[in-house]
């Protein structure tokens, strides 16, 4: 839903074209039917440099819009971390005063470039609790001191996060204010906010604030997932976007010490938000400085960051973030460099101290492989050498390969799903809009959609429909949103429309574990048109079931034996993902199993979850003695806590406690209903 939001961005940007001033070369600018689906955190630029920067290289490149930095006033200091000390919700600060941003917002805009700040809204500056700019007063802040454990949810909500004077955002006086200072910088046309520290913040203030809010400002929420910690990311998907942490982990850990192969299902690892609720990054200006080692950096040594990145730009997940921020020599503390990149210093190519990733070529041009290949939000034709090289197709508008080896380079020729023609290798030359032509080595797509390429060791090519010699034509420069980029249940089974059935209809028996699906009647169940495909959800999670496809009891495959993998394309069976579908998953870290799982929501907060139980009765008739009060810590799975029982239970009392205070009523639990959420109780499948 706020992926939609950013796609249809592009209603915003009719008129961009004629908009562009003469500052601009035209043959740069991206179409303005393209949607723009990339931003950049230009952290600690000023003002007028980035108003500089949307028009020469943002808006032509296509990014999406600029994180800046806190534009309100705050501490006094060197030091960047001084800019999440707020003093005051008035726009003046190291970047420029509020003149200055108004013009940066302008012009930005004009270039078809958004501007989203970063609002610091958990706090204040570490200093009394006296800020009368705004005014608050010590009546408008929490009173806890203690340093937090990250394991106890209401410490993380309201206690001083390292001695920033926590708000009291329950408050709807304080609610107001940050509404008010939200609603100035919409007023003056920013587009959306980064929610700092909102981990710090109960997700339903968030919300209250949001209910102030006017227009529809783009949210996303920095809430880092940690394991075992009882606040999720999942929690803050109500109100908007949120940080994908474990997205930044996994590039890191991959390309660091190798099996990037690894990373083709990223985006269904257990834990990882939806695809449409995540802002994903390589790196963030905090991990830069402290997470060295974890996280991809421009401290890393050769290329890695500059190839993750690629891959970041190339996935079908999320909504990607390019760090763009300035070199600190090992001091962690130190402030940006007193000049902006185009006043005075410069790009660490060109000599300067700003490293501009957003500017390195291949990172530029990727954004523009993103824009051209959002209709085709899918993943195809994946190829690795089982390790460090991989190479993957966006329906029919883009491929990309990348080689992280070390010692061996690519030769080899591949499927790209592209219409034939050349097409500029936009990773090693720049493609130009206006004469269609390429300023480095082409690829060239035959009549089947092979093409060879070449990659050395650590770098990577990528061809896209927007970048085709002599420029694309008719249907294959706007392919239709490729059905595969459909989304469908992870319970669903599809069928490829190659039998040419009228009526395709699935007929299925046996499923295993036995009960959890019913056996079809002849002959089975009619299937619904999903793209090329034809689909029927089977509504459970199966470890295997038999399966006939028919043409509504007409020509009929042969017996089929589903185990796996749930799409039957042309004679194989695949993986939905595969078959090209955005596959959902209502909780993908609640596996279904034999094993009888009950699950509580937790909607009370408590910080030690506990189950107590008695009158188990279990599916085989051995006996599972009752609980001794107040029972057994759950165990945190995705947004729910559970227990697992040694085997599947028929029915059991139990009552959930914070470990034996503020304790539930007596609960029953059936084998259909084991999830207690939200008060009552459901099938663990669709908890979410
Ligand atoms: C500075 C000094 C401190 C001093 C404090 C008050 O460095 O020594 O105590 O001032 O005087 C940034 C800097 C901080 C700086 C702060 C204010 O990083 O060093 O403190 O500005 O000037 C947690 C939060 C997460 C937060 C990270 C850094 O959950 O929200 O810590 N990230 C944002 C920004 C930061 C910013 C702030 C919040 C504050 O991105 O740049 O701080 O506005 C586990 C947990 C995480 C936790 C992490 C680190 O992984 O799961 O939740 O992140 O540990 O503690
Ligand atoms: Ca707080």
């Amino acid at each position: 839903m706020y992926r939609h939001y950013k796609i249809s961005k592009i209603a915003a940007l009719i008129g961009f074209s004629a908009a562009l001033g003469g500052n601009i070369s035209s043959a740069l600018a991206q179409d303005a039917n393209v949607p723009r689906t990339a931003f950049v955190h230009l952290f600690e630029w000023p003002w007028a440099d980035i108003a500089t920067e949307c028009e020469t290289v943002l808006g032509p490149k296509g990014y999406s819009a600029v994180q800046v930095s806190p534009p309100n006033l705050s501490i006094d200091g060197s030091a960047w971390w001084t800019r999440y000390q707020p003093v005051s919700y008035e726009i003046s600060g190291r970047s420029g005063d509020r003149n200055a941003f108004i013009n940066m917002v302008q012009r930005c805009k004009t270039s078809g470039v958004d501007i989203y700040v970063d609002a610091v809204i958990n706090h204040m500056a570490a200093w009394n609790r006296d800020f009368p700019r705004v005014p608050y007063s010590s009546n408008d802040f929490n009173n806890c001191t203690t340093p937090i454990n990250y394991q106890n949810r209401w410490q993380v909500q309201n206690c001083d996060l390292t001695g920033l004077n926590d708000l009291k955002t329950g408050s709807d006086y304080v609610r107001q204010k940050i509404a008010d200072y939200l609603n100035d910088m919409t007023q003056i046309g920013v587009a959306g906010f980064r929610i700092d520290a909102a981990k710090h913040i109960p997700n339903e203030d968030i919300a209250a604030i949001k209910s102030k809010l006017t227009g529809s400002p783009y949210i996303f929420q920095e809430v880092i997932g940690a394991y075992g910690e009882p606040i999720t990311p999942f929690e803050y998907t109500g109100n908007g976007d949120v940080t994908e942490f474990g997205y930044e982990r996994a590039i890191g850990d991959k390309f660091q010490n190798g099996g990037i192969n690894e990373l083709k299902d990223l985006k269904t690892w257990p834990g990882m938000l939806p695809s449409d609720s995540a802002v994903v990054f390589v790196a963030n200006h905090d991990d830069e400085r402290h997470n060295e080692g974890a996280t991809l950096t421009h401290l890393d040594v050769g290329d890695l960051y500059y190839i993750g990145n690629i891959f970041m730009l190339a996935y079908p997940y999320g909504y990607p973030k390019v760090m763009s921020g300035y070199y600190f020599g090992g001091n962690f503390d130190q402030g940006p460099p007193s000049s902006g990149a185009n006043f005075g210093n410069a790009c660490g190519f060109d000599g300067g101290d700003w490293v501009c990733e957003h500017r390195w070529r291949g990172i530029a041009n990727m954004v523009s492989f993103r824009n051209h290949t959002a209709n085709e939000f899918m993943l195809n034709n994946w190829w690795d050498d089982g390790y460090n090289q991989i190479a993957f197709g966006r329906g029919s508008s883009g491929f990309v390969v990348i080689n992280r080896d070390d010692n061996k380079a690519i030769n080899r020729s591949f499927q790209t799903g592209m219409p034939a023609g050349e097409y500029c290798d936009i990773i090693n030359g720049n493609y130009d809009e206006a004469t269609h032509t390429c300023s480095g080595p082409t690829i060239s797509v035959n009549a089947e959609g092979m093409a060879y390429f070449t990659v050395n060791t650590v770098s990577a090519s990528a061809i896209h429909i927007g970048a085709k010699i002599g420029g694309c034509s008719g249907s294959e420069c706007n392919p239709d949103p490729n059905p595969i980029t459909l989304e469908i249940a992870s319970t669903a089974v599809c069928l490829s429309n190659d039998q040419s059935f009228t009526n395709p209809t699935v007929y299925f028996w046996g499923s295993q574990p036995s009960e959890r699906v019913v056996n079809a009647t002849w002959p089975g169940e009619s299937m619904v048109k999903k793209g090329n495909y034809h689909c029927y959800d089977l509504g459970a999670e199966v470890d295997a079931i038999n399966i006939i496809f028919n043409d509504n009891g007409v020509n009929q495959t042969e017996d089929l034996r589903m185990q796996g993998n749930h799409c039957y394309d042309n004679g194989t069976w695949k993986s939905l993902a595969d078959c090209g579908f955005n596959v959902t998953i209502s909780n993908p870290s609640l596996p279904v199993s034999d094993l009888a799982k009950v699950c509580y929501d937790n909607n009370q907060y408590f910080d030690s979850p506990t189950i107590y139980y008695w009158n188990v009765v279990t599916a085989s008739g051995n006996s599972i003695s009752d609980a001794i009060w107040p029972g057994v810590s759950l165990t945190q799975v995705g947004n729910q806590y559970c227990h697992e029982f040694s085997e599947s239970i028929e029915s059991i009392n139990l009552i959930f406690s914070n470990n034996g205070s503020n304790q539930t009523s007596d609960l029953n639990a059936t084998k259909q209903a084991t999830c207690y959420q939200n008060n009552t109780w459901t099938a663990l499948e669709n908890c979410i």
